[in-house]
Protein backbone atom coordinates (compact mmCIF):
# COMPACT_ATOMS: atom_id res chain seq x y z
CA UNK A 1 0.00 0.00 0.00
CA UNK A 2 1.59 3.68 -0.65
CA UNK A 3 1.63 5.81 2.16
CA UNK A 4 -0.15 9.05 1.96
CA UNK A 5 -0.63 11.22 5.06
CA UNK A 6 -3.98 12.24 3.81
CA UNK A 7 -5.41 8.95 3.43
CA UNK A 8 -7.58 6.61 5.81
CA UNK A 9 -7.91 2.95 4.63
CA UNK A 10 -10.32 1.56 7.30
CA UNK A 11 -8.93 -1.27 9.60
CA UNK A 12 -11.18 -4.17 7.74
CA UNK A 13 -10.12 -2.93 4.02
CA UNK A 14 -6.64 -2.44 5.27
CA UNK A 15 -6.32 -6.13 6.34
CA UNK A 16 -8.31 -8.05 3.43
CA UNK A 17 -5.30 -5.70 1.54
CA UNK A 18 -2.20 -6.71 3.58
CA UNK A 19 -3.85 -10.64 3.06
CA UNK A 20 -4.18 -10.52 -0.32
CA UNK A 21 -8.12 -10.65 0.06
CA UNK A 22 -10.27 -9.28 -2.75
CA UNK A 23 -11.52 -5.49 -2.45
CA UNK A 24 -14.14 -3.45 -4.54
CA UNK A 25 -14.07 0.26 -4.34
CA UNK A 26 -17.08 2.41 -5.11
CA UNK A 27 -18.04 5.54 -5.74
CA UNK A 28 -19.76 8.02 -3.31
CA UNK A 29 -21.29 10.59 -6.02
CA UNK A 30 -23.56 8.01 -7.12
CA UNK A 31 -25.05 8.38 -3.64
CA UNK A 32 -25.24 12.16 -3.07
CA UNK A 33 -25.91 12.91 -6.50
CA UNK A 34 -26.81 9.93 -8.32
CA UNK A 35 -29.93 8.84 -6.47
CA UNK A 36 -32.62 10.28 -4.26
CA UNK A 37 -32.59 9.73 -0.70
CA UNK A 38 -33.04 7.39 0.97
CA UNK A 39 -33.11 5.05 -2.03
CA UNK A 40 -29.35 6.20 -2.17
CA UNK A 41 -28.42 5.27 1.44
CA UNK A 42 -30.35 1.96 1.19
CA UNK A 43 -28.64 0.83 -2.65
CA UNK A 44 -25.21 2.07 -0.81
CA UNK A 45 -25.88 -0.28 2.24
CA UNK A 46 -27.06 -2.96 0.20
CA UNK A 47 -24.27 -2.43 -2.97
CA UNK A 48 -21.44 -3.45 -0.07
CA UNK A 49 -23.84 -6.34 1.12
CA UNK A 50 -23.56 -7.66 -2.69
CA UNK A 51 -19.36 -7.41 -2.78
CA UNK A 52 -19.73 -9.59 0.56
CA UNK A 53 -22.02 -11.98 -0.92
CA UNK A 54 -19.55 -12.82 -4.12
CA UNK A 55 -16.48 -12.86 -1.18
CA UNK A 56 -14.93 -9.36 -1.55
CA UNK A 57 -14.74 -6.51 1.23
CA UNK A 58 -16.31 -2.95 -0.36
CA UNK A 59 -14.41 0.24 0.23
CA UNK A 60 -16.67 3.17 -0.11
CA UNK A 61 -14.62 5.73 -1.14
CA UNK A 62 -15.20 9.70 0.01
CA UNK A 63 -13.89 12.63 1.05
CA UNK A 64 -14.93 13.44 4.85
CA UNK A 65 -13.53 16.33 6.72
CA UNK A 66 -10.53 16.67 4.16
CA UNK A 67 -9.25 12.90 4.89
CA UNK A 68 -9.12 10.46 1.93
CA UNK A 69 -11.50 7.49 2.97
CA UNK A 70 -11.23 3.98 2.02
CA UNK A 71 -13.57 2.38 3.72
CA UNK A 72 -16.61 4.05 5.05
CA UNK A 73 -19.01 3.17 7.62
CA UNK A 74 -23.14 2.93 7.34
CA UNK A 75 -23.21 6.27 9.00
CA UNK A 76 -20.92 7.78 6.53
CA UNK A 77 -22.95 6.56 4.77
CA UNK A 78 -26.40 7.55 5.32
CA UNK A 79 -24.71 11.67 6.29
CA UNK A 80 -23.86 11.62 2.55
CA UNK A 81 -26.39 10.33 1.27
CA UNK A 82 -29.08 12.22 3.46
CA UNK A 83 -27.03 16.05 2.94
CA UNK A 84 -27.59 14.68 -0.89
CA UNK A 85 -26.07 17.29 -3.45
CA UNK A 86 -25.26 19.57 -0.77
CA UNK A 87 -21.62 17.37 -0.45
CA UNK A 88 -19.34 19.21 -3.17
CA UNK A 89 -18.77 16.73 -6.09
CA UNK A 90 -15.16 16.11 -6.05
CA UNK A 91 -13.25 15.62 -9.26
CA UNK A 92 -9.21 15.60 -9.63
CA UNK A 93 -9.46 19.05 -9.92
CA UNK A 94 -11.46 19.59 -6.68
CA UNK A 95 -9.13 17.34 -4.82
CA UNK A 96 -6.48 19.99 -3.54
CA UNK A 97 -9.17 22.80 -2.02
CA UNK A 98 -11.23 20.06 -0.39
CA UNK A 99 -8.32 18.25 1.50
CA UNK A 100 -6.50 21.74 2.26
CA UNK A 101 -10.04 23.27 3.52
CA UNK A 102 -10.80 20.39 5.48
CA UNK A 103 -14.14 19.85 3.63
CA UNK A 104 -16.31 16.73 2.61
CA UNK A 105 -16.54 15.41 -0.91
CA UNK A 106 -18.13 12.61 -2.52
CA UNK A 107 -16.13 11.11 -5.10
CA UNK A 108 -16.51 10.34 -8.92
CA UNK A 109 -15.14 7.69 -10.89
CA UNK A 110 -12.43 9.80 -11.73
CA UNK A 111 -11.35 10.50 -7.67
CA UNK A 112 -12.47 6.93 -7.07
CA UNK A 113 -9.81 5.50 -8.92
CA UNK A 114 -7.38 7.74 -7.68
CA UNK A 115 -7.93 7.43 -3.91
CA UNK A 116 -8.62 2.94 -4.94
CA UNK A 117 -5.09 3.45 -6.56
CA UNK A 118 -3.42 5.07 -3.68
CA UNK A 119 -4.83 2.60 -1.55
CA UNK A 120 -3.74 -0.39 -3.08
CA UNK A 121 -7.35 -0.96 -4.48
CA UNK A 122 -7.69 -2.39 -8.05
CA UNK A 123 -11.51 -3.22 -9.29
CA UNK A 124 -13.61 -0.44 -8.78
CA UNK A 125 -17.75 -1.05 -9.45
CA UNK A 126 -20.05 1.28 -10.25
CA UNK A 127 -23.10 2.49 -12.53
CA UNK A 128 -22.33 4.88 -15.15
CA UNK A 129 -18.75 6.75 -15.98
CA UNK A 130 -18.99 10.25 -17.17
CA UNK A 131 -18.49 10.46 -21.18
CA UNK A 132 -18.17 12.88 -24.17
CA UNK A 133 -21.25 15.01 -23.94
CA UNK A 134 -23.56 15.36 -27.06
CA UNK A 135 -22.77 18.61 -28.31
CA UNK A 136 -19.54 18.67 -26.69
CA UNK A 137 -18.23 20.08 -30.00
CA UNK A 138 -19.04 23.27 -29.21
CA UNK A 139 -19.07 23.01 -25.62
CA UNK A 140 -16.26 21.18 -24.84
CA UNK A 141 -17.98 18.72 -22.07
CA UNK A 142 -15.54 15.61 -21.78
CA UNK A 143 -16.11 13.96 -18.14
CA UNK A 144 -12.58 14.23 -16.40
CA UNK A 145 -13.20 10.21 -16.05
CA UNK A 146 -11.80 9.44 -19.46
CA UNK A 147 -8.81 11.11 -18.61
CA UNK A 148 -8.44 9.09 -15.51
CA UNK A 149 -9.24 5.50 -16.87
CA UNK A 150 -6.43 6.58 -19.52
CA UNK A 151 -3.54 7.32 -16.45
CA UNK A 152 -4.84 5.48 -13.56
CA UNK A 153 -4.24 1.18 -13.60
CA UNK A 154 -7.65 0.66 -11.63
CA UNK A 155 -10.53 -1.59 -13.90
CA UNK A 156 -14.09 0.11 -13.70
CA UNK A 157 -16.83 -1.99 -13.83
CA UNK A 158 -20.12 -0.17 -14.78
CA UNK A 159 -23.37 -0.73 -16.98
CA UNK A 160 -21.86 1.30 -20.06
CA UNK A 161 -22.74 4.77 -20.95
CA UNK A 162 -25.92 6.67 -20.66
CA UNK A 163 -27.28 8.54 -24.12
CA UNK A 164 -27.33 11.64 -22.06
CA UNK A 165 -23.60 10.89 -23.84
CA UNK A 166 -22.64 10.71 -26.96
CA UNK A 167 -21.52 7.20 -27.28
CA UNK A 168 -19.45 7.32 -30.40
CA UNK A 169 -17.35 9.96 -29.59
CA UNK A 170 -16.56 8.64 -26.19
CA UNK A 171 -15.56 5.44 -27.58
CA UNK A 172 -13.62 7.45 -29.71
CA UNK A 173 -11.87 9.19 -27.17
CA UNK A 174 -11.08 6.10 -25.31
CA UNK A 175 -9.56 4.42 -28.08
CA UNK A 176 -7.32 7.35 -28.43
CA UNK A 177 -6.22 7.11 -25.15
CA UNK A 178 -5.48 3.78 -25.05
CA UNK A 179 -8.42 2.46 -22.78
CA UNK A 180 -9.44 -1.16 -23.58
CA UNK A 181 -13.18 -1.25 -23.70
CA UNK A 182 -14.64 -4.57 -22.66
CA UNK A 183 -18.04 -6.24 -23.37
CA UNK A 184 -18.71 -8.70 -20.24
CA UNK A 185 -20.78 -11.43 -22.26
CA UNK A 186 -21.64 -8.85 -25.23
CA UNK A 187 -19.98 -7.58 -28.29
CA UNK A 188 -22.17 -3.85 -28.52
CA UNK A 189 -21.82 -1.29 -26.12
CA UNK A 190 -24.50 -1.44 -23.07
CA UNK A 191 -26.20 1.83 -22.67
CA UNK A 192 -26.52 1.37 -19.30
CA UNK A 193 -30.62 1.21 -18.64
CA UNK A 194 -30.70 -0.70 -22.07
CA UNK A 195 -28.85 -3.85 -22.99
CA UNK A 196 -27.84 -2.48 -26.68
CA UNK A 197 -26.31 0.78 -28.23
CA UNK A 198 -25.45 -0.07 -31.21
CA UNK A 199 -21.66 0.76 -31.07
CA UNK A 200 -19.28 -2.14 -30.85
CA UNK A 201 -16.59 -2.87 -28.18
CA UNK A 202 -13.40 -3.36 -28.73
CA UNK A 203 -13.53 -6.75 -27.11
CA UNK A 204 -16.01 -9.73 -25.23
CA UNK A 205 -14.49 -11.84 -22.35
CA UNK A 206 -16.99 -13.88 -20.69
CA UNK A 207 -15.75 -14.65 -17.22
CA UNK A 208 -14.50 -13.34 -14.21
CA UNK A 209 -11.03 -15.15 -14.43
CA UNK A 210 -10.79 -13.85 -18.15
CA UNK A 211 -11.04 -10.39 -16.57
CA UNK A 212 -8.34 -10.79 -13.59
CA UNK A 213 -6.25 -12.37 -16.59
CA UNK A 214 -6.31 -9.18 -18.89
CA UNK A 215 -5.65 -6.35 -16.10
CA UNK A 216 -3.23 -8.44 -14.54
CA UNK A 217 -1.31 -8.41 -17.99
CA UNK A 218 -2.01 -5.07 -19.09
CA UNK A 219 0.10 -4.55 -15.60
CA UNK A 220 2.58 -6.74 -16.46
CA UNK A 221 3.33 -5.14 -19.26
CA UNK A 222 3.42 -1.86 -17.74
CA UNK A 223 0.55 -0.04 -19.70
CA UNK A 224 -0.52 3.22 -17.74
CA UNK A 225 -3.96 3.40 -17.37
CA UNK A 226 -7.20 1.22 -16.72
CA UNK A 227 -9.86 -0.97 -18.32
CA UNK A 228 -13.49 -0.16 -19.18
CA UNK A 229 -15.42 -3.39 -18.44
CA UNK A 230 -19.13 -2.43 -19.65
CA UNK A 231 -21.45 -4.88 -18.17
CA UNK A 232 -25.23 -5.01 -19.45
CA UNK A 233 -28.18 -4.56 -17.22
CA UNK A 234 -30.23 -8.33 -16.81
CA UNK A 235 -32.67 -8.25 -19.02
CA UNK A 236 -35.50 -8.30 -16.78
CA UNK A 237 -34.57 -4.53 -15.29
CA UNK A 238 -33.37 -3.20 -18.71
CA UNK A 239 -36.39 -1.04 -20.16
CA UNK A 240 -37.78 0.02 -23.25
CA UNK A 241 -35.42 1.80 -25.26
CA UNK A 242 -37.92 4.30 -26.95
CA UNK A 243 -39.09 5.40 -23.03
CA UNK A 244 -36.26 6.21 -22.20
CA UNK A 245 -34.39 7.84 -25.03
CA UNK A 246 -37.34 10.12 -25.21
CA UNK A 247 -36.94 10.71 -21.51
CA UNK A 248 -33.38 11.54 -21.90
CA UNK A 249 -34.04 13.94 -24.90
CA UNK A 250 -36.81 15.87 -23.39
CA UNK A 251 -34.12 15.95 -20.32
CA UNK A 252 -31.50 17.19 -22.29
CA UNK A 253 -33.31 19.56 -23.93
CA UNK A 254 -34.67 21.31 -20.26
CA UNK A 255 -30.91 20.93 -19.79
CA UNK A 256 -30.08 23.79 -22.42
CA UNK A 257 -33.22 25.70 -21.81
CA UNK A 258 -31.93 26.19 -18.07
CA UNK A 259 -28.31 26.99 -19.03
CA UNK A 260 -27.14 23.71 -17.00
CA UNK A 261 -23.24 23.74 -17.63
CA UNK A 262 -20.18 22.44 -16.08
CA UNK A 263 -20.38 20.02 -13.27
CA UNK A 264 -23.86 20.35 -12.44
CA UNK A 265 -24.97 19.17 -16.12
CA UNK A 266 -24.58 14.92 -14.95
CA UNK A 267 -26.63 15.58 -11.87
CA UNK A 268 -29.12 17.62 -13.62
CA UNK A 269 -29.72 14.78 -16.07
CA UNK A 270 -30.00 12.19 -14.10
CA UNK A 271 -32.30 13.58 -11.87
CA UNK A 272 -34.79 14.85 -14.88
CA UNK A 273 -34.33 11.31 -16.23
CA UNK A 274 -35.80 9.90 -13.07
CA UNK A 275 -38.60 12.59 -13.23
CA UNK A 276 -39.36 12.44 -16.55
CA UNK A 277 -39.98 8.05 -16.24
CA UNK A 278 -41.50 8.20 -13.25
CA UNK A 279 -39.19 6.25 -11.11
CA UNK A 280 -38.59 3.16 -13.37
CA UNK A 281 -35.20 4.55 -14.19
CA UNK A 282 -34.20 4.58 -10.81
CA UNK A 283 -35.04 1.17 -10.17
CA UNK A 284 -33.53 0.37 -13.29
CA UNK A 285 -30.48 2.14 -12.20
CA UNK A 286 -30.29 0.16 -8.56
CA UNK A 287 -30.25 -3.11 -9.89
CA UNK A 288 -27.91 -2.49 -12.58
CA UNK A 289 -25.23 -1.23 -9.64
CA UNK A 290 -25.56 -4.64 -7.96
CA UNK A 291 -25.12 -6.65 -10.94
CA UNK A 292 -21.91 -4.66 -11.36
CA UNK A 293 -20.90 -4.96 -8.12
CA UNK A 294 -21.08 -9.43 -7.51
CA UNK A 295 -19.67 -9.16 -11.09
CA UNK A 296 -16.45 -6.89 -9.74
CA UNK A 297 -16.73 -9.10 -6.17
CA UNK A 298 -15.77 -12.34 -8.47
CA UNK A 299 -12.88 -10.30 -10.91
CA UNK A 300 -11.57 -9.24 -7.73
CA UNK A 301 -11.70 -12.54 -6.10
CA UNK A 302 -10.21 -13.98 -9.47
CA UNK A 303 -7.40 -11.33 -9.82
CA UNK A 304 -6.00 -12.60 -5.81
CA UNK A 305 -5.48 -15.89 -7.12
CA UNK A 306 -3.72 -15.32 -10.21
N1 LIG B 1 -23.40 8.63 -14.63
C1 LIG B 1 -24.35 7.93 -14.01
N2 LIG B 1 -24.48 8.02 -12.67
C2 LIG B 1 -23.66 8.80 -11.91
C3 LIG B 1 -22.63 9.52 -12.58
C4 LIG B 1 -22.54 9.42 -13.93
O1 LIG B 1 -25.09 7.23 -14.67
O2 LIG B 1 -23.81 8.85 -10.69
C5 LIG B 1 -21.66 10.33 -11.77
C6 LIG B 1 -20.36 9.54 -11.54
O3 LIG B 1 -19.84 9.87 -10.27
C7 LIG B 1 -19.45 10.06 -12.62
C8 LIG B 1 -19.85 11.51 -12.67
O4 LIG B 1 -18.07 9.90 -12.34
O5 LIG B 1 -21.27 11.50 -12.51
C9 LIG B 1 -19.45 12.18 -13.95
O6 LIG B 1 -19.72 13.53 -13.85
P1 LIG B 1 -19.22 14.52 -15.02
O7 LIG B 1 -20.03 14.14 -16.22
O8 LIG B 1 -19.52 15.89 -14.50
O9 LIG B 1 -17.76 14.25 -15.21
MN1 LIG C 1 -18.57 17.70 -17.53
Amino acid sequence: MQLNRYLDVNPEVARALAEGRPVVALESTIISHGMPYPQNVQTALKVEQVIRDNGAVPATIAILGGRLKAGLSPEEIEYLGKTGTAVTKASRRDLPVIVAKKLDGATTVTTTMMIAHMAGIQIFATGGIGGVHRGAETTMDISADLEELANTPVMVICAGAKSILDLGLTLEYLETHGVPVIGYGTKELPAFYTRKSGFAVDYELDTPEELAETFKVQRELGLKGGILVTNPIPEQYSMDPDVINKAIDEAIADSVRDGVHGKATTPYLLAKVKDITGGDSLDANIQLVFNNAALAARTAAAYCKL
